[in-house]
């Protein structure tokens, strides 16, 4: 009936969800406003970091001299209070959590209204942030169990099957979000004309195999001898390139789109290695999976993990379902 081009440039997070839900049912229209307000948090995000050089005090580029820890703090509580300040009265979400707070944050007005709870990293890979390169936010939402009436968030220590939707916003030359509602991975792009995402891929999968291996070879001798073992293969054989950032949703979102597999295994000292399984590992899992690929801590999947507590961490292995396993392989069957 319309034009092919406004069909198009209609294509938001918000409508894209009614779509998936097939209903203009409560929980599809609860869904579909939540997805435009992390919409609207990842436009906040952007244009701040968009703007970041200039603005004294947010890198401290100009004339701060205690630039690098303070300065990324800054970016990192901005973006923490920007899905605060989008959730607040939104009616949406009862609690956020996120990396960057030891203790949920409870917004009384949304209870019991707000079933859900949303999950965050702000920026994820805040080194990058000092020298102008690629980072991201992770968002996971869960559906509140019971009354929580001490306000622990103990019911959010579950595995990630529970997570209904997921997702991952990637500030780059382009910023682009990626979500599942547990039908498919789809990806938009932030069209600055209109200040809207726009659909750009739907039912993305991961290819069988890639090319990358994504990992920080910093680490080589603190990593075990099955991961040392593993490196050592893809050094030996042909057909293998490294990628790595620093930041986890640009690496992640290279896999995604071309395949390989990005690993951030435990060390000797620290078995559980650095992210976050809450809001880092279980939520790209979750990708991964809908997009075909997997996602594993070297024996078991991903999102078969129950956390003990919040801010717990998990090793990951995730990508193409081949690369994947031959990672497993070397380390479920030490050579
Ligand atoms: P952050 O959330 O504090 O930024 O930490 C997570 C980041 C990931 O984006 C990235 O994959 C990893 O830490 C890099 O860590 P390392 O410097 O140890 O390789
Ligand atoms: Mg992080």
């Amino acid at each position: 009936s319309s034009l092919p081009e406004l069909q198009r440039d209609c294509l938001t997070p918000s409508r894209h969800v009614l779509e998936q839900c097939q209903s203009f049912g409560a929980q599809a229209q609860d869904l579909s406003a939540l997805m435009s307000r992390i919409g609207l948090a990842g436009k906040l995000i952007a244009r701040r970091l968009s703007r970041a050089g200039l603005m004294e005090n947010v890198l401290g580029f100009a004339g701060n001299t205690n630039v690098q820890g303070e300065a990324v703090k800054k970016m990192d509580v901005f973006a923490n209070q920007v899905f605060i300040s989008v959730f607040e009265k939104s009616g949406l979400v009862c609690r956020l959590a996120s990396e960057e707070m030891a203790e949920p944050y409870y917004i009384p007005e949304n209870c019991p209204i707000g079933r859900y709870t949303l999950l965050y990293d702000p920026i994820d890979g805040s080194s990058n942030i000092d020298v102008n390169l690629n980072v991201g936010s992770i968002f996971s939402v869960r559906v509140q169990q019971g009354e929580d009436q001490e306000q622990t968030g103990a019911d959010l220590l579950q595995n990630g099957r529970q997570q209904i939707l997921a997702g991952y916003i990637l500030y780059g030359p382009a910023t682009v979000l990626v979500y599942s509602l547990g039908k498919g991975v789809h990806l938009f792009t932030l069209d600055p004309s209109l200040g809207e995402f726009i659909l750009a891929q739907e039912y993305v999968q991961i290819p069988e195999h890639g090319p990358v291996y994504s990992t920080n070879e910093g680490n080589f001798w603190q990593w075990e001898d099955s991961i040392r073992d593993y490196v050592r293969y893809v050094h030996r054989h042909e057909g293998y390139t490294a990628r790595y950032s620093g930041a986890l949703v640009g690496d992640f979102h290279r896999i995604l789109l071309e395949g390989g597999v990005f690993l951030y295994p435990g060390t000797r000292k620290k078995p559980e290695g650095k992210l976050r399984l809450l809001y880092e590992t279980a939520p790209l899992a979750f990708i991964a999976e809908q997009a075909n690929g997997r996602a594993s801590t070297g024996t078991e999947p991903i999102l078969d993990l129950v956390p003990t507590s919040l801010h717990q961490r998990s090793p990951i292995i995730v990508g193409s379902r081949e690369d994947v396993a031959l990672v497993e392989s070397f380390i479920q069957n030490p050579r």
